[in-house]
């Protein structure tokens, strides 16, 4: 019964659609001409079959233009809502129809992991419906039927959009220095993207993990190891709140957003030097047993804290002695001063906190920090209880470790000293 009902009111309204409603005001000239659609039969589905049609239209002067469609029920469907348009000239307006119109929902139909902002109209009869209003608030429209077959409709959802965790540290010093970003796609040959949005409206992209992620344009888990570009140099986001979107766009141009929100704080690139690459050495030459000093000075001259460890400046090492017979073993992210001599079985045996206590601040869970823009004296020891290796006399150098990242090239052999020692 409802097939002969929605028959019939196809009809009618085919024969509606033969004729251009044009309803002009009195005396004016027509505002809206010539409409068409070059078809009345479209089968949106992405096989290059009747996908698509062109609508155009003249104006003779400047108004709003709408382009909508009407189900047999009366609900409205929008394409173009009340958009300027100055009169056209030579050349009458058009525009492409492949079956997209602006997100809506379905009688008992609710989303509640994305919003649909565009989506593919279901199949049926709908009265298209172009109309145009001047500035005077004269409304001329021109309508017909179309026919929607075999669409694709089914919607690229994105499901279960999560950040984790919410507030993370973008700054190598190993902690919650990561984001992690998963979403489920339900729908094959979409486009994922997947950004923060900045206060001025600056998109910050983030790339999916190539290790983890389902096949770009397959349905699956996307998943994003986000270190806001810190890793590779850039200079992350500015600290604060984000909105992340995740936007879908499947191949008959269905759109769908999810989002999630993030919190970046204390983010930047690390950059810290020994400064002016200069190391102030006791001597360049200590008898076995007495012990070669160094005064050197560390500058955080970046826009982030950097993290460091001990032991504390001052401690003097036993040369057969290093940092993990101390206790003070290595960890991701850390700054430590190191000394290296030739002779070392180990890279960079002796290492030092970049800091004391009057300098170095420390968060609630203990770990300590050299705040941005700040230097700090750091000295230390070894003492040589024996000559180990060939060479003697040896050379030996500073250097700033960025533990478990690099030590970067201007940090590496600062201001060698050519040590000998002197054996009895
Ligand atoms: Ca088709
Ligand atoms: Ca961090």
């Amino acid at each position: 019964m409802t097939n002969n009902r929605l028959r019939l009111r196809v009809v009618l309204l085919g024969m509606v659609g033969t004729v251009l409603l044009l309803l002009t005001g009195c005396g004016d000239k027509p505002l809206l001409l010539d409409v068409t659609f070059s078809k009345d039969r479209i089968t949106p589905n992405a096989d290059g079959q009747d996908d698509v049609l062109r609508i155009q239209y003249r104006l003779s002067r400047s108004a709003e233009l709408s382009i909508y469609f009407l189900d047999p029920e009366g609900n409205r469907y929008v394409f173009r809502d009340h958009e300027p348009r100055a009169p056209s000239a030579e050349e009458p307006y058009a525009v492409y129809f492949s079956g997209v119109v602006d997100g809506y929902t379905l009688p008992g139909e609710t989303f509640e992991d994305f919003a649909v902002t565009r989506r593919m109209l279901q199949d049926g009869v709908y009265t298209w419906v172009v109309e145009a209003t001047d500035e005077t608030g004269h409304t001329e429209r021109a309508t017909g039927t179309l026919t929607i077959e075999e669409a694709d409709t089914a919607l690229p959802e994105l499901l279960n959009f999560t950040v984790s965790p919410p507030v993370f540290t973008p700054n190598r010093d190993g902690i919650s220095d990561r984001a992690r970003l998963n979403v489920f796609l339900t729908k094959e040959d979409t486009s994922l993207t997947v950004y923060l949005l900045g206060e001025d409206g600056t998109r910050y992209h983030v790339e999916p993990d190539e290790r983890t992620t389902a096949v770009e344009g397959e349905p699956g888990l996307y998943s994003f190891d986000y270190d806001a570009g810190v890793d590779l140099g850039a200079e992350p986001p500015p600290d604060g709140t984000y909105i992340v979107y995740a936007e879908a766009q499947d191949a008959v141009g269905q759109h769908i957003v999810a989002t999630a929100t993030l919190t970046l704080e204390n983010g930047g690139v690390p950059k810290a030097y020994i400064y002016l690459g200069e190391v102030e050495w006791s001597s360049t030459s200590v008898p076995l047993g007495e012990t070669l000093t160094f005064t050197l000075t560390v500058e955080n001259d970046g826009t982030t804290p950097i993290r460091t460890s001990g032991p504390p400046p001052g401690t003097v090492y036993d040369s057969d002695q290093n940092y993990a017979t101390l206790g003070e073993t290595i960890q991701s992210g850390v700054f430590r001063v190191g000394i290296h001599c030739e002779n070392a079985l180990v890279n960079y045996p002796w290492r030092w906190a970049v800091g004391d206590e009057s300098v170095l601040v420390e968060d609630e869970e203990g770990h300590l920090y050299l705040p941005p823009d700040t230097r700090a004296v750091v000295t230390g020891g070894v003492r040589f209880v024996d000559v180990e290796g060939a060479r003697n006399p040896q050379y030996c150098w500073a250097g700033l470790i960025h533990e478990d990242v690099e030590i970067s090239q201007v940090n590496d052999r600062v201001d060698p000293v050519f040590l000998f020692i002197e054996v009895p």
